[in-house]
Formats: C-alpha cells, sequence, structure tokens
C-alpha cells in the first residue's frame, strides 16, 4: 500500500485535517506527498493565549493537574496502534519504533501524574531564634517547545507532561517535516481536556506548525518563561544566545556524537547485539546513536568480522514490513550529509563496509561501519545518518579519552565484565548518560536525559528534571517576637 492511501484512515481516526495549502507532510518511505496543512499565522496570538491559560492553571492544584496528564495517558493508550503507524509514515520509523515512541510517551504521563503529588522542596535549618526556611517550587508560565523529526511525538510529552503537572502552559513548535504526527498528538491533548472538563483552559497546549520564522518568533517572546529545543548544535547555539539575552531560561537537548567501548573481557554476543541497535537502530537517526567504537586490539579483528556479520544480516526497507529493522533517512538531504562524510573518512584511508544507497523510491541506505585509521575529521562530527566509525585502541585509559574527545557529551557505553573498568568508564566518561553492557540509545524515561558540553546541558523526562520546568521560592518565617537579623548584623531604630 502507498502511504498517500495508508495515511487517510489513519488520520481521521486521530482527529486530524488537512488542508489545501501551506506546509507539505511527506513520507520518508516512499517520497509520497502526504498532504497540506496550514501554517501559524500568529505565533504571538497562540503565546497570548497560552499566557492566559497559565494564570488560570497555576491555580489548579497539581495533583488535578495531574489528573489531565493521566487522562492524556489514558487516550494515548487508546490510540497507540494509530499514533505509532503514523510515526512510522511521517518519519519511517519501523513499527516497533514507532510504537514504542507512543510508549515512551505513556510512560512519561505515569512518572508526571505520581510527579503532580511530589513537587516537593526542602526545609532548611536556619541560623535565626524562632524562624523557620523553606523552598517552594511555584509554576514558571509559558514553556516553548522546539522538537525534532526524529522524535515527532515522544520530546513533546517529555516536555509537555512535566510542564503541565508543574502548572505551565505550553507552545509547540514541531519539526517541519513531521506536521502530521502533532497535528494528531493536538487532537488527542483536546480529547484528553474534553474528558478532564472545564478546568483546562482554552490554548493550555498551543501548536505554532511552520519554519524558522516561528521558531524565532518563540524563542524571542518574552512571555515564554522557557524554551526547551531539541536539535542541532548550532540550533541550539542560536536559541541558547537569544534566550539569554532576555534573560529566559532555555532546556537544551543538542548533537550527540556516541561512543562506545569493547574491552576483552566483554560478553561480544551480547556486544553485537548491543552495538547493532544503537549504530542502526532508527536508521542512524537518534541524538542517542552510536557513532564511534573503540575496540580493544586484542580482539578487534574477531570483534569487527562478528560486527560486519551483523551488518550484513540487517534488513533495509520499508519500515511497515515485518523483519526489516532499519527503515529509510528521512530526505534526501540526509543522504547528502551520509555520503559526504563516507567521502572524507575514504581520503583519510577509512575502510567502508556498507553506506550505498539502494535503488529505489525514498532514501534508503545500507548502515555503513567505516574502519578508521585516526580519531579525526569525520569521526568528530554528528552526521544524522547510520555510520559507524571503529577504532581499534590499545587500552581502556586511550579509550576513555577518546570518548570525551569529541565537542558534544550526550551518551556513552562500555561492554565489559571487569568491574574496575566499568567503575572507571563511569567515573570519567564526561557524557550525561553512561551505560554498562548496554548500547547509547533507547533509555528509559525515568533517568534524567540530556548532556554536556555542545549537547546543551538540558535535562528533560525523569529523575528530578521537573525542576527546570518551575521557579524555586526560599522563603523565611518568623514565628518569634523578635527581629535578630542574618549575619549578626544589628539595625537598632
Ligand atoms: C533523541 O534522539 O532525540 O534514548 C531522543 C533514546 C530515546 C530518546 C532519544 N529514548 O534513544
Amino acid at each position: 500500500m502507498t502511504t498517500a492511501q495508508d495515511v487517510t484512515p489513519l488520520l481521521d481516526r486521530l482527529g486530524v485535517r488537512r488542508s489545501s495549502s501551506g506546509l507539505e507532510a511527506r513520507s520518508p518511505i516512499d517520497g509520497a506527498s502526504l498532504g497540506h496543512v496550514a501554517e501559524c499565522a500568529d505565533v504571538g496570538a497562540i503565546i497570548g493565549e497560552a499566557a492566559a491559560a497559565f494564570d488560570r492553571w497555576r491555580r489548579v492544584p497539581a495533583p488535578r493537574r495531574g489528573e489531565l496528564v493521566r487522562r492524556l495517558g489514558e487516550v494515548l493508550r487508546e490510540n497507540k496502534d494509530d499514533l505509532g503507524a503514523l510515526v512510522s509514515t511521517e518519519v519511517g520509523k519501523v513499527t516497533s519504533e514507532g510504537l514504542g515512541e507512543v510508549q515512551e510517551m505513556i510512560d512519561i504521563c505515569d512518572f508526571a501524574v505520581g510527579l503532580s503529588r511530589q513537587l516537593h522542596g526542602l526545609t532548611i535549618a536556619t541560623e535565626r531564634p524562632d524562624h523557620r526556611m523553606m523552598e517552594t517550587w511555584h509554576p514558571l508560565g509559558v514553556v516553548g517547545i522546539i522538537t525534532a523529526f526524529n522524535f515527532p511525538v515522544a520530546v513533546w510529552a517529555w516536555n509537555a507532561a512535566l510542564a503541565l503537572v508543574c502548572g505551565d502552559s505550553v507552545v509547540w513548535k514541531p519539526s517541519e517535516k513531521a506536521p502530521l504526527c502533532a497535528l494528531a498528538v493536538q487532537a488527542l491533548f483536546t480529547e484528553a481536556c474534553r474528558r478532564f472538563g472545564d478546568e483546562a483552559p482554552a490554548g493550555l497546549s498551543g501548536l505554532a506548525i511552520g519554519g524558522r520564522t516561528v521558531g524565532q518568533a518563540l524563542v524571542d517572546d518574552a512571555r515564554v518563561a522557557l524554551v526547551s529545543s531539541t536539535g542541532s548544535t548550532a540550533m541550539g547555539r542560536a536559541v541558547g544566545q537569544r534566550v539569554a539575552a532576555r534573560f529566559g531560561r532555555s532546556l537544551l537537548e543538542l548533537g550527540g556524537n556516541n561512543a562506545a567501548i569493547v574491552r576483552p573481557s566483554a560478553d561480544i554476543d551480547l556486544s553485537v547485539r548491543g552495538i547493532a541497535f544503537a549504530a542502526m537502530g532508527t536508521a542512524g537517526q537518534r541524538c542517542t546513536t552510536l557513532r564511534r567504537l573503540f575496540v580493544d586490539a586484542n580482539i578487534y579483528d574477531q570483534f569487527v568480522s562478528r560486527l560486519k556479520a551483523a551488518y550484513a544480516s540487517v534488513r533495509v526497507g520499508d519500515p511497515r514490513e515485518e523483519g526489516v529493522l532499519v527503515g529509510p533517512l528521512i530526505d534526501e538531504e540526509a543522504w547528502y550529509a551520509m555520503g559526504g562524510a563516507l567521502q572524507a573518512a575514504h581520503d583519510m584511508g577509512g575502510v567502508i563496509t556498507g553506506g550505498e544507497r539502494l535503488e529505489r523510491a525514498g532514501t534508503y541506505v545500507t548502515p555503513a561501519l567505516v574502519e578508521m585509521p585516526a580519531h579525526d575529521g569525520p569521526v568528530l562530527a554528528e552526521t544524522f545518518a547510520p555510520i559507524l566509525y571503529v577504532l581499534k585502541v590499545s587500552d581502556l585509559n586511550e579509550s576513555i579519552a577518546l570518548n570525551n574527545a569529541v565537542g558534544q557529551g550526550l551518551s556513552s557505553a562500555i561492554f565489559t565484565n571487569d568491574l574496575r573498568e566499568a567503575e572507571l568508564f563511569l567515573a570519567e566518561s564526561d557524557c550525561g548518560i553512561a551505560n554498562v553492557n548496554i548500547g547509547t540509545s533507547g533509555a528509559e524515561i525515568g533517568g534524567a536525559f540530556g548532556g554536556e558540553k555542545e549537547t546543551g546541558g538540558g535535562r528533560e523526562s525523569g529523575s528530578d528534571a521537573w525542576r527546570a520546568y518551575m521557579r524555586r521560592a526560599t522563603n523565611t518565617i518568623n514565628y518569634g517576637r523578635t527581629l535578630p537579623l542574618a549575619q549578626g548584623v544589628t539595625f537598632d531604630i
């Protein structure tokens, strides 16, 4: 079935209306047009509605706000298959990954519902008699959410589910490459609000579909208290500076150039599987995709030949077909970037296995494994495509140094059965995510997700990431009848 035929019943069931003109949606599966969607004409108006919604929503008790998010999770459960299929159609994820992305939304909703009763602060000992000091957390304001094509629905949910229980309203600028997914999520959110009732104000979650100007308007608007942005390091550098110029807050989830280390003690079967999924899954288009691999010289030949066999066994094709593990790249430009990186690697003496374009509609490539003579050139950059650079290393210290020797600091992994090696790696990897005996991608929502250095420093999702969506107040309360000043200061009048 063509994607254009496929998508109409899906969109009908999900409540998505297309328009006769505007931004064109395409499927990377066969390159077909999926129709047009209206672009946002007035971002300021949507932000204005969200600001008005915030004034009401902040006064709704947090556990009650959690109830709206519980409803959202319920609606997502009911529509998981359709939304997962739409993710597959619009961005080319294989079926289980499309469904997995919706599951990630459901998981963060569950997490946020529990959190809605745990938005707690500290009580702090004071130096003054008859005083009490505490921290309280308050809703922040309008949260702008800018997302990328590769996680067209889950990243909105990570942000929105937390922001909503924290008492914020949100405005979402989705990727121009995935507007249908955004409209579907918006329709499901509207249904959740309907079930929840009148306490959810209109404009609580706005959607602003469009290009750069829409994003810029969101970034520059002083009514947007926090801009949470996922995308390239170049984009994040621009967004971070603009938001900082108006003293807004930003939460940046930018590029990754993630590495794994394979030590001689590693379980080889497990390592090959972990590396194969991390490097080839989602056609190399996750920010957590494994891009660099450091294999100990003693096991290098044996390990790389096992890995090559795994690469040769992977089926590339229509992501809706059973057995296919690698779907298409998002578009032709992604192939140019991949081709450019492979050429540069070849020019440096890299030996390439795979990396060929398939003759068919859509941009399909065989994942590339590149044995590199040096950690340089294209190895230092994030190319959003399935390229794994493999390097032979002589010891763990060298591997850890190389792991840390790139601008980005998102995800990292070690495969070893040696406790000392694992602990040393965990202590010294400079990434926001460091794993042992699993790959770099596929994080659960319960942990804080994000990275250091050029990855932007933001943390989303689990743990205490919610704090980014609230403002902290320090409260000192005097329940005595005198007024002692801190630090022994006197001021007698
Ligand atoms: C992203 O690629 O933008 O850890 C996010 C993972 C996913 C999220 C990736 N849970 O791969």
